[in-house]
């Protein structure tokens, strides 16, 4: 088998943002344009101490949006040519980004590329992404991706051999070169591993009751196989209580957000009067999750506290917390269950590669992100199906309504309102100086009263990773109020069209007689204070927000 050196001219535009490199289809489409990006992975990893290629093992998988297809066999002939001794890649090309992390972990690989671009659209138009995990399973860390960056703006050759594809619908091991080839089952070591840490059989029970229905929205994304296979064969849902279960190039033609807004089919489904009890959905990728009751939405931040506060209940965790983690802009409420449980609580920039470190070092076992993200130890992704099934768990021990579940804990912790605001596909010049005039306004606002509230301190928010040292700056605007209430701004690092803004507003409130309130109206003064502070409309032309989560 021939391998072959190409000469290349390196791409300006190859920096990794919030989660992987995310770009149109055209772009990826562009000759050489995947192919520089992955050799830079490469030669990063070899020019690490402990991360030679040379007879490695390779996880390889994807969302199985547009794209997909041809780029695994491209990866494939380029991983063989550069020396790695085995790559296991999911069936037909998928793995979900959590299962993803598990087949790293599990089969000690060297690391792992996913092909996703997450929650943006997908399909010819749409957008693709690679992605690539280190040896503990996580998002490299941020010292790795622009080590990739630095490499991929000098490169000058790719390694590739010449070889036809390699058939990935059939599970098996095949050659390439001197390089192994294993299409492996994309669930099963996922699903073993769920299996490991909830209670089947107590979930079962509750389907089979006949007592309690659920729907689980797929979102024609990748968690369609993993639902099915875990919901309605292992705990014996009955069959369609998975929807949009196929994952398809374009997901639909839909927008595979789990949100109020992108996943309204199944918000529409759990508001009818005869509804199902429980909702969920997960994004492209299979990392995202969304949590609803009939007629009750929670949101991701409350759903991380009340999974941390009832994880001893689980058997995946019944020896306790030794930590908690969550994103800077994710409310509080976390907060005040570590308070309660006596464990520490981390804030880290947004983006799961910052949990990596607490994870592996063991501070943290949960962890979570207002944008629909939770996970814990027993990955370095975070997990839709995963957060999903705790629900499960949760509710089928006391088989109450989820409504119940959040009121019960809002009147123990009190109630974060909380909401987000994202201004999309802004100019990017204007949204920039948005940014940078915010911030130069910022200090004189200390000890003002805005909106009834004292402003107590304002920062651009900066991390000290607490396991190596390494610092993170420039993280988001914030506002912080005396009586905890906070306004954070901060641009998007997903996005592939100008920019977005993301506005994140939140206030606390202990008084359960107004534990009921809509948000939006809860929060109406700090809300209309975010507008008219960072100047949106003016400088955006921009009344209202295109997404409210
Ligand atoms: C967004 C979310 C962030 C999440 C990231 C990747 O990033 O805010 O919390 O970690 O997406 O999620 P940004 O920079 O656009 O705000 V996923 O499901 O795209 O891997
Ligand atoms: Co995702």
């Amino acid at each position: 088998m021939q391998t072959h050196t190409v000469s290349t001219r390196p791409f300006p535009d190859q920096r990794p943002g919030t989660s992987g490199l995310r770009k149109r289809v055209s772009v990826f489409q562009q000759p050489h344009y995947l192919e520089n990006f992955v050799q830079a992975i490469f030669d990063s990893l070899n020019q690490m101490p402990d991360g030679q290629t040379a007879g490695q093992t390779l996880i390889l998988g994807g969302d199985g949006r547009f794209h997909n297809r041809s780029a695994i066999q491209v990866i494939l002939r380029m991983a063989a040519a550069n020396g790695f001794g085995r790559v296991l890649v999911g069936r037909d090309g998928i793995l979900s980004t959590p299962a993803a992390s598990i087949v790293i972990r599990k089969h000690q690989a060297l690391g792992g590329i996913i092909l996703s671009a997450s929650h943006n659209p997908g399909g010819p138009q749409g957008d693709f992404g690679i992605k690539f995990n280190a040896a503990n399973g996580g998002p490299a860390a941020e010292k790795v991706t622009e080590a990739i960056y630095a490499r991929s703006q000098v490169l000058d050759r790719y390694r590739i051999v010449e070889a036809g594809d390699v058939e990935l619908g059939r599970l098996g091991t095949r050659r390439l070169g001197e390089m192994e080839v294993e299409v492996i089952d994309p669930v099963e070591d996922y699903a073993a591993l769920m299996e490991s840490l909830f209670d089947f059989p107590r979930i079962a029970a509750a389907f089979d009751s006949g007592l309690f229905r659920m729907r689980f929205d797929a979102m024609h994304a990748v968690t369609g196989p993993y639902a099915r296979q875990i919901l309605e064969e292992r705990l014996g849902a009955p069959a369609g209580t998975v929807i949009n279960g196929i994952p398809r190039e374009d997901f639909g033609g839909g927008h595979p957000d789990p949100n109020l807004v992108h996943a309204h089919e199944l918000v529409e489904m759990l508001a009818a009067a005869d509804g199902p009890d429980f909702g969920a959905a997960s994004d492209g990728d299979g990392d995202r999750n969304m949590i609803l009751g009939h007629r009750c939405y929670v949101t991701p931040s409350d759903s991380l506290a009340i999974l941390a506060a009832n994880a001893h209940r689980v058997p995946g965790y019944r020896r306790g917390l030794t930590g908690v983690a969550r994103s800077m802009p994710t409310s509080l409420a976390v907060d005040r269950v570590a308070e309660a449980l006596g464990i520490p609580c981390y804030e880290t920039p947004t983006g799961w590669k910052f949990f990596g470190n607490l994870l592996d070092a063991g501070r943290i076992t949960l962890c979570g992100e207002e944008s629909f993200g939770t996970g814990s130890d027993h990955a370095r992704e975070k997990d839709g199906l995963w957060a999903v099934l705790f629900w499960l768990n949760l509710i089928a021990l006391d088989r109450k309504p989820v409504q119940q579940i959040l009121q019960e804990h809002w009147t123990r912790f009190g109630r974060n309102f909380y909401t987000r605001h994202d201004y999309e596909a802004l100019d990017a010049g204007a949204a920039g100086t948005l940014m940078i005039d915010l911030e130069a306004r910022l200090p004189a606002l200390r000890g003002e009263l805005l909106a009834g509230r004292r402003v107590r301190e304002v920062d651009n928010f900066a991390y000290t990773d607490p396991v190596d040292g390494g610092v993170a700056e420039g993280q988001g605007l914030r506002v912080l109020f005396e009586d905890g209430a906070r306004l954070i701004y901060r641009l998007s690092g997903t996005g592939t069209e100008g920019a977005t803004l993301r506005v994140y507003i939140e206030a606390y409130e202990a008084d359960p007689a107004r534990h009921g309130e809509d948000p939006q109206q809860a929060l109406k003064p700090l809300i209309d204070l975010s507008r008219a502070l960072a100047e949106i409309e003016p400088r955006t032309g921009r009344s209202t927000p295109s997404v409210i989560t």
